[in-house]
């Protein structure tokens, strides 16, 4: 189509928001900064790792010589589940409230040189398996309403340790950006009658141009309205809600396109591939969330190398995100991978 050959937005229908798609200028030169690439070798057991099997944490907590996986409370965490109930408001535009909430650390494997798409399937079926109790546990507090479990991978997003972990932070609100998207996954559901993700996965299948991956029970595509170049949104085919909505061979077959996802990533730009990743799934306030469909996004930052990286600034924090490479191309670069 022409029109995705020039200057276009692109509308996201599940945060209301635009982006802007610039394909012609994937042929400029790059002028700025190009770092070396780094390589990585790292020990199974590091001795000064907080998050290996029998290693004192700060304040002085030591992790059991776990197996499998091993979840804890953030010791240094952003939420207590114990904040006093207050409010301030002055005339509206001065406001604030009080927020209680739980955040842990889930380690993946022992093993502190693994990573995602080096794990076996049986230990990355654990992960999930972990994600889905914590959901489970985390939302079952009367006053815990939002689950999220995210992943912060490599130096790049700000991960501060290189052994495969992830989070979990439970809160009283629901953040933004689930927030954003069961606003309009409702008004959708409300105007349309159907699921938004369920109707927008369909499209996707029947075009299949960007889509980079799927199995039995889920399906991964370059979103139409992506904003990262390389970003990804995991999709289950079956409509439902939560983490703890899953079957049991969804687990597998969750763990499956983990792996796959992941893999092709790295492969990519030959590096063990940077992101922030994480789970949308319905609020835990008891009320029955239909328009809620569980998904996953994957936000990279990388755009060119395994050291050229995006960075949303200028116009894309002053107007509104943009990309070059289109969805497309970012999901046919992705499909060759193996
Ligand atoms: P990230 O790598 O995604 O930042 O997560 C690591 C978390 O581990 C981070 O939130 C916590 C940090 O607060 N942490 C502990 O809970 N105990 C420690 O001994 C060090 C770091
Ligand atoms: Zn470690």
């Amino acid at each position: 189509m022409k029109l995705f050959t020039q200057p276009h937005r692109r509308f996201n229908p599940l945060t209301n928001e635009w982006i802007l798609v610039s394909p012609h200028r994937t042929q400029r030169p790059w002028l700025g900064q190009v770092e070396p690439a780094q390589v990585e070798t790292r020990p199974a057991y590091d001795p000064s790792c907080y998050l290996c099997p029998g290693n004192e944490r700060a304040g002085g907590k030591r992790n059991p010589p776990y197996e499998t996986t091993f979840v804890f409370d953030n010791d240094f965490a952003a939420l207590m589940p114990d904040a006093a109930p207050a409010a301030f408001d002055a005339r509206g535009l001065l406001r604030a409230e009080s927020e209680r909430g739980v955040c842990r650390v889930i380690c993946f494997s022992p093993r502190h040189d693994l990573t995602l798409p080096h794990m076996a399937h049986d230990e990355i079926r654990r992960v999930v398996e972990t994600w889905v109790a914590q959901t489970r546990e985390l939302g079952a507090h009367d006053w815990v309403n939002s689950v999220l479990v995210f992943e912060n991978k490599g130096a790049l997003m700000g991960a501060s340790n290189p052994h495969p972990h992830c989070q979990v932070w439970a809160s009283e609100h629901l953040p933004t950006e689930p927030a954003k998207e069961l606003r309009a996954q409702t008004d959708y559901l409300h105007a349309n009658k159907s699921c938004l993700l369920c109707d927008y996965l369909a499209l996707e299948l029947d075009e299949g141009a960007r889509v980079v991956a799927q199995n039995d029970h889920f399906v991964t595509v370059v979103p139409f309205w992506a904003t990262w170049p390389f970003e990804t949104m995991l999709l289950s085919r079956r409509h439902l809600g939560s983490l703890t909505d899953l079957a049991s061979d969804e687990h597998d077959a969750l763990a499956d396109i983990l792996k796959q996802l992941t893999t092709r990533y790295d492969q990519l730009f030959n590096v063990s591939f940077p992101y922030s990743m994480g789970f949308h799934q319905a609020p835990t306030d008891d009320a029955p969330h239909p328009a809620t469909h569980l998904h996953a996004h994957y936000y990279p930052p990388l755009l060119r190398s395994a050291t050229i990286r995006k960075f949303m600034v200028g116009y894309e924090m002053l107007g509104n995100p943009q990309r070059d490479i289109t969805p497309e191309a970012a999901a046919a670069r992705l499909r060759e991978m193996a």
